[in-house]
């Protein structure tokens, strides 16, 4: 994640330069209205009770309690735990199988490590599975989700959801116990590019390790429980390849991708696949992978690395498009906050294009086949969006409004002073949202958090000191971070914040679930970010649709309605969709004659690119007790049999993370020998 505005700054790792921290706080007693007072006195009631043997919600009307444990599946106990069958080749071992089963509020779950806790779900929700046809069962996370044999209803069905962030993509701010062990080594940790060369010969365990503690399947029947229906995954390339010399673990954090399909389709939960952090870095930020410099679609490596990622969204797309996964994997987002005052707009947009008819040419077109697409707006106002592509198929747009980064106003000072301008600022997102839902498509959060400042230990990168500190005057962080002595009122405040949000954004994703604890503070200093721990602690609803209309009627903020109907072509409602020719003129140059303001486009037509010589790769499925075969070759399309992008024989390439100095720009095209088409002026799309 990162600021909307103002965050140029954040580029570079701080160096701690305020010795001493100032104690005294802006903010005294808040004036939290009464209504928000009330809502936290049942947010907290209700979830204690969700914790302690729940019996029934409070703020569910409609809360089902099924209370029964494996539903009307007669093999359920019988069949027993020798489904395991461990002597099927190719089954992962390591994983409990159990038998078909299902349940609701008050059932007992047996997890795929084969551990057992009670599932609560006030809201009518249900678990199932079934490893015998494990692609065609579902749970329901609440009795107004749909299940995901069910048909999501766009405009109607409203995504309430939350990041799995710092799971299979790091940050040092989201998991600094991992960060702090690696501290005092050579390099020390930073970012995961760092963490990795930190971790030495210890990577696979100590990563492995990560990656199996910090999410499990008990988090997503948790995320049901409280409400939510949607969660949004960030992935790094390094979950399908890597190439020599890069020192991300290579392909482990995809097994786990593929264990959350499956928890995900168990409790009835959508996944949206973030494509976070890109071969060469994207923005050139710590949850890029490395932080740094940008040399994707930027400098001499910049169009290599991104024909790298065109391949690796092909595999992507050619798992997530399988029958019984796309259900689960309803959308996909290519590239996480492009730095677009950098790398420019009308190169994101080219890519955008490029990647678009890959996509597409692979799922064809039309609700149900493939991914929605969804585009980060790059930190611009969405309505600058408004055309693009136009009468394309399923194309979303992500927004990301962060108030914590910039400390430029009275708004990141205290909470909620008695006009509560905090909150009203992010009602006020919801008119353009409205807007470009109509004029656009659908517009998800996909980001977004309770954060009012940048306070949180390493919020601004490992060793950094927040703004708050340094820019203002007399400001502590201490009271942000110790969630522990916060008062009623500030979680009345905070709580109003969080719901501002979510009604203005409408479909949201909290940036995060969970933010775990810095060892050497014993506790998760980041709270305004820990979506789980506001959810315990009652600063955050204990039913989001609380939310719904929060914004007219308490904060008074209201604009342009939604009619609740979208583009034709923006929820897949068109068969034969065309793109407006227009708009293919002006964005189908590829690779786009300009990149940056360094590069001249005869420089550019020299730089190094890859060739579709290499083969394709197929992502691994996950193992079936059964039939290791029965889940998808991983390849949904088999026409599909272009070369895979790949480096070309006998070429030598600069660093694809250090790459934008002018002299690195080759005199002149490297054919390794072979004859080989030059790379400049417009080629034909990829596979249509
Ligand atoms: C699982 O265990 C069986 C024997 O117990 C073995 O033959 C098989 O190779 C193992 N599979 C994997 C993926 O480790
Ligand atoms: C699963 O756990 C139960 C109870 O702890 C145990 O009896 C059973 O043997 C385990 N099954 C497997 C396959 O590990
Ligand atoms: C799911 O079950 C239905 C009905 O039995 C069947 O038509 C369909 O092909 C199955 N789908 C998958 C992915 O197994
Ligand atoms: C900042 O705090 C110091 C010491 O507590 C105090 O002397 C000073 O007046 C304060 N400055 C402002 C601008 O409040
Ligand atoms: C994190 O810290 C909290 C105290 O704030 C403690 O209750 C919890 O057990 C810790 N979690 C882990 C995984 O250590
Ligand atoms: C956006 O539209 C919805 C109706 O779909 C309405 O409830 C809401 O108040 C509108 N928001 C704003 C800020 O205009
Ligand atoms: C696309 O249109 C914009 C605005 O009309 C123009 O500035 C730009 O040069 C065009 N880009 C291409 C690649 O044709
Ligand atoms: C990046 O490359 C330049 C030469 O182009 C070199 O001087 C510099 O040390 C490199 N930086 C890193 C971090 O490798
Ligand atoms: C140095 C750096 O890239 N810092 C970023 C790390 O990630 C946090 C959270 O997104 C940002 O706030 C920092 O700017």
């Amino acid at each position: 994640m990162q600021s909307s505005k103002n965050y140029g700054s954040q580029r570079r790792s701080c160096v701690p330069t305020d010795p001493k921290k100032r104690r005294w706080v802006f903010w005294g007693i808040p004036g939290a209205i009464i209504i928000v007072a009330a809502v936290v006195v049942a947010a907290v009631v209700v979830v204690s009770k969700n914790h302690q043997n729940a019996t029934k919600s409070t703020t569910s009307a409609d809360a089902g309690d099924s209370g029964s444990s494996a539903s009307g599946s007669a093999s359920a106990g019988s069949a027993s735990a020798s489904t395991t069958s461990s002597a099927v080749t190719g089954v992962d071992n390591s994983t409990y199988y159990g038998v078909a089963s299902s349940g609701g509020d008050g059932s007992t779950v047996t997890t795929d490590l084969n551990a057992t806790f009670v599932y609560k779900n006030s809201f009518g929700g249900t678990w199932a599975q079934d490893p015998s046809n494990p692609y065609n069962v579902s749970g329901q996370a609440q009795s107004w989700s749909p299940s995901l044999l069910e048909t999501w209803t766009w405009g109607q069905d409203i995504v309430r959801g939350v990041n799995l962030g710092g799971w299979l993509v790091t940050e040092p701010f989201i998991v600094p116990g991992l960060y702090e062990q690696y501290q005092n080594t050579n390099p020390s940790a930073v970012d995961e590019y760092t963490l990795c060369m930190a971790m030495g010969d210890n990577l696979a365990t100590a990563m492995e390790d990560h990656y199996k503690t910090f999410i499990t399947e008990e988090d997503f029947a948790l995320i049901a429980s409280a409400g939510l229906n949607w969660v949004r995954i960030p992935l790094g390339y390094w979950a399908i390849e890597t190439h020599d010399g890069e020192p991300y673990l290579a392909k482990v954090s995809w097994n786990y991708f593929v264990k959350a399909i499956g928890w995900a389709r168990k409790y009835g939960i959508r996944i949206l696949l973030d494509f976070h952090a890109l071969p060469g870095s994207q923005n050139g930020w710590n949850h890029s992978g490395k932080a740094g410099v940008i040399n994707w679609m930027y400098g001499v490596m910049g169009i290599s690395n991104a024909q790298r990622q065109l391949e690796q969204i092909r595999s992507l797309t050619e798992f997530i498009s399988q029958e019984g996964i796309k259900e689960v994997v309803p959308m996909m987002s290519l590239v996480n906050e492009v730095e677009v005052s950098i790398v420019g707009l009308e190169v994101l947009q080219a890519f955008y294009y490029q990647a678009y008819e890959l996509i597409r040419g692979i799922s064809g077109f039309g609700a149900g086949n493939g991914p929605i697409i969804a585009l980060h707006a790059g930190f611009l106002d969405i309505a600058v969006w408004n055309g693009f592509l136009s009468g394309a198929d399923r194309i979303a747009l992500d927004q990301h409004p962060y108030l914590a980064f910039s400390m430029s106003s009275s708004i990141n000072q205290g909470l909620l002073t008695s006009d509560e301008h905090q909150a009203k600022t992010a009602c006020s997102w919801g008119g353009g949202t409205n807007d470009s839902q109509s004029s656009f498509g659908i517009i998800v959060g996909g980001e977004w958090s309770n954060a009012i400042n940048d306070c949180g230990k390493w919020l601004d990168g490992v060793g950094s000191t927040p703004q708050y500190e340094t820019v203002l005057t007399n400001t502590s962080c201490t009271e942000w971070e110790e969630w522990m002595d916060w008062s009623s009122d500030t979680k009345a405040g905070v709580l109003s914040y969080a719901l501002s949000n979510m009604d203005a954004l409408q479909n949201w994703f909290f940036w995060t679930w969970h933010i775990g604890n810095s060892t050497e503070l014993g506790y998760a200093p980041s709270p305004f970010w820990h979506y789980r721990l506001g959810w315990e602690q009652g600063w955050m609803p204990a039913d989001p649709r609380v939310a719904g209309g929060y914004c007219g009627s308490v904060m008074s903020v209201g604009g342009d309605q939604f009619s609740g109907t979208f583009p034709a072509s923006a929820t897949g409602a068109v068969a034969s969709p065309t793109i407006s020719p227009d708009q293919i003129s002006n964005h189908s140059v590829w690779p786009p004659t300009s990149l940056g303001p360094s590069f001249t486009s005869a420089q550019i037509a020299l730089f190094p690119t890859f060739t579709q010589t290499g083969s394709p790769l197929t992502l691994a499925a996950a193992a079936h007790p059964t039939d290791a075969t029965a889940v998808g070759a991983g390849w949904v399309d088999s026409a599909d049999t272009t070369g895979a992008w790949t480096s070309v024989a006998g070429c030598s390439y600069p660093d694809a993370y250090n790459a934008t100095a002018v002299s690195l720009v080759p005199t002149a095209v490297c054919t390794g020998g072979a004859a080989r088409r030059a790379v400049a002026g417009p080629t034909p799309a990829p596979r249509v």
